[in-house]
């Protein structure tokens, strides 16, 4: 499988009421905004910009779907969490990520979660993550920017999500330096190929 044979789908946003479902397995990527999940998908799919980033927090408010060779659906979920967002949006995007992956429960075959590994996780991502068990879909925690970061530094990050995240595994990644961007793609065509 090769995630750089990819095309935009299409954007999905509160009001599209109904999502085409279409039997097609998924992966989505969640986090708080500005952690990373865009960079982190141009960075799976080799593509420079097809997914949109921004130094802009609270930028992505939908739901984006990318097609990987006409069978899989990757998808940016809008950041789950932004101080500077006017209560009602944010109250709108959870409630659009919470409607997205009760939707599409049974085809979502990985929820990749990303914590800053400047930031660490927060109670926001704890929550996310709970939520995420108790829908019992699969989920990989996955530390952002760690080119951000000192090697002292890193193992401290480290276990900290560790902690918080009841000790499952956690992988690292630098979407910029390019650090660990293959072993999360075989981490997701894994969870894709999984029957
Ligand atoms: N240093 C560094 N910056 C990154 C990395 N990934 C993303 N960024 C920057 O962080 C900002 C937010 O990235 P984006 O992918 O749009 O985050 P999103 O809101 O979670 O989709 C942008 O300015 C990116 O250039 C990384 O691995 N290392
Ligand atoms: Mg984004």
């Amino acid at each position: 499988m090769k995630l750089s044979e990819v095309v935009f789908h299409k954007s999905v946003w509160l009001w599209s009421k109904e999502l085409h479902l279409d039997e097609k397995s998924e992966i989505v990527f969640v986090g708080r905004s500005n952690v990373g999940k865009s960079s982190i998908m141009n960075a799976l799919f080799e593509k420079k910009d097809l997914v949109k980033t921004s130094s802009r927090p609270g930028k992505t408010q939908m739901a984006n779907m990318f097609l990987v060779e006409n069978k899989y659906y990757l998808t940016d979920l809008p950041g789950y969490w932004f101080a500077k967002l006017w209560k009602s949006l944010k109250d709108q995007l959870d409630w659009l990520i919470s409607w997205y992956l009760e939707e599409k429960w049974q085809y979502i075959k990985n929820v990749i979660i990303l914590i800053d590994s400047k930031l660490w996780a927060q109670e926001v991502d704890i929550d996310m993550y709970k939520y995420i068990l108790e829908l019992w879909l699969p989920v990989t925690i996955v530390l952002s920017k760690i080119d951000k970061i000192g090697k002292s530094e890193y193992g401290k990050s480290l276990e900290h999500t560790k902690h918080h995240f009841f000790w499952q595994e956690v992988i690292w990644v630098s979407s910029t330096k390019n650090i660990w961007v293959k072993q999360l793609s075989t981490i997701i065509k894994n969870s894709l190929l999984d029957k």
